[in-house]
């Protein structure tokens, strides 16, 4: 146990002296997402990412899964995203994600696996099911965190941590919206509560997520926000920065601040 907790400081230390020679102007969280401790070892003793993810709500999803139905209209986000885009991405894209996971996991060693199960060992499983079982999740996630009621903000715990990880909100949202902006090609942008109950940002490319046992950045979900240019090119084209400054108007405050209450809860 000493050894175990000499080591864990050792680690601190060296990741504070890292981020102190390259925290310019708050990147820090963005390096983050390179020099992750991730993994199983870090959790405290006796736990699992297994074991803390399934006191989650979603954590009863399994490979025959269902789209939840949207919760407003195609056309509630607009004009920050538009009535069409909406459509296309959750009534194909989405949906495709759906079918394509229920078709890939149809043997019987799914029959009594969560996806939730799947997700923490997923280098175990082919790849169509990381990228569908990914698609379905991340999308059935994205739709609550975005609202028509705009003007919201973060509050009460979620603010607290979000100012002790970041400094303030404004610096979170440029490191958040610098994840989505910077992610090479499609992905996705995430803040995530890590296995510390800190609040990490990170970026993903394809359809990974926090989740995955093989993501460099584990942790549960609480805000995403997807780059995939389904997600903006017909009303954005290649102005990828100018749909992610625009998302901040649609975010669901509220869902986030739940998320996060229910993500510190899981790991207790
Ligand atoms: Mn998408």
């Amino acid at each position: 146990m000493k050894e175990l907790e000499t080591a864990l400081k050792n680690e601190q230390n060296s990741r504070r002296n890292f981020f102190k020679k390259v925290s310019l102007s708050g990147i820090a969280v963005l390096v983050a997402s390179k020099f992750s401790f991730g993994g199983k070892s870090f959790l405290p003793e006796g736990t699992s990412w297994d074991k803390t993810f399934s006191k989650l709500d979603e954590s009863k999803l399994t490979g025959q899964s269902k789209q939840s139905p949207l919760p407003y209209a195609y056309n509630a986000l607009e004009p920050v995203v538009d009535a069409k885009t909406m459509e296309i991405h959750y009534s194909k894209h989405h949906a495709a994600y759906t079918k394509n996971l229920n078709d890939a996991t149809t043997g019987p060693e799914y029959a009594s696996k969560t996806l939730f199960q799947i997700f923490t060992e997923m280098e175990k499983y082919p790849v169509a099911v990381k990228n569908n079982g990914g698609g379905f999740y991340n999308h059935l996630l994205f739709w609550t965190l975005l609202s028509s009621g705009a003007g919201q903000e973060p509050q009460g715990d979620l603010l607290k941590a979000i100012n002790e990880s970041f400094g303030s909100v404004d610096k979170f949202k440029e490191g958040f919206g610098n994840a989505g902006k910077k992610q090479f090609g499609s992905g996705w942008a995430w803040l995530s509560v890590n296995e510390k109950g800190k609040l990490v940002v990170s970026s993903t490319a394809n359809q990974e997520n926090p989740l995955m046992s093989t993501t460099e950045v584990r942790g549960i979900p609480v805000l995403t926000l997807d780059i995939w240019e389904h997600a903006y090119y017909l009303q954005y084209q290649n102005r990828r920065a100018e749909y992610v400054d625009a998302f901040w108007k649609i975010v669901n405050w509220k869902e986030v601040s739940r998320r996060y209450n229910e993500a510190i809860l899981a790991l207790k």
